[in-house]
């Protein structure tokens, strides 16, 4: 799908155990302004329900697992993100919703801007509006 990217992050392991590290500008595709986390999550509930005009972020979950749906006017996907070493790109101009937290899941995410209330579109028929304009 269009500006979304499943990223497959390098592991550096041995008898220790495994570390992932990333970097601005490199595996992440992006200067880092802002990091979050959603955790304790019940199983029945579901976030998101927006796009963003300019921001792009990456989302990693770094225990347990989630699906996440994306979706444009044009196609819809589901992307489970239960790997630790993998992140999933979505640029701007994307509609998702987050649900099926596993008990204990944490999701990781980086971000491009600082938090922008004004960023967000929550409204879907007015995300298709914009989308069709093109003016993202
Ligand atoms: C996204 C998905 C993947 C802040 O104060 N600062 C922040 O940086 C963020 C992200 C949120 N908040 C506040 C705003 C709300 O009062 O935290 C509360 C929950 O945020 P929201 O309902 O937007 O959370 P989600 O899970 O629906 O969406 C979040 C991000 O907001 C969004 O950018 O792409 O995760």
């Amino acid at each position: 799908m269009e500006n979304t990217e499943i990223r497959e992050f390098r592991v550096n392991y041995d008898k220790y155990g495994k570390l992932v590290a990333l970097e601005e500008n490199d595996n992440i595709p992006f200067e880092i302004k802002r990091v979050y986390y959603i955790y304790e999550v019940d199983e029945n509930v579901r976030r998101g329900f927006h796009s963003h005009k300019h921001l792009q972020q990456v989302l990693i979950c770094v225990h347990g697992s989630v699906k996440i749906l994306l979706k444009t006017p044009q196609e819809e996907k589901i992307i489970t993100l239960d790997d630790p070493k993998q992140g999933l790109y979505i640029g701007p101009n994307i509609w998702r919703e987050m649900y099926d937290f596993t008990d204990g899941a944490v999701l990781l995410v980086l971000a491009s801007e600082h938090y922008d209330v004004n960023d967000y579109i929550r409204d879907y028929m007015e995300y298709e509006r914009h989308y069709k304009k093109g003016d993202n």
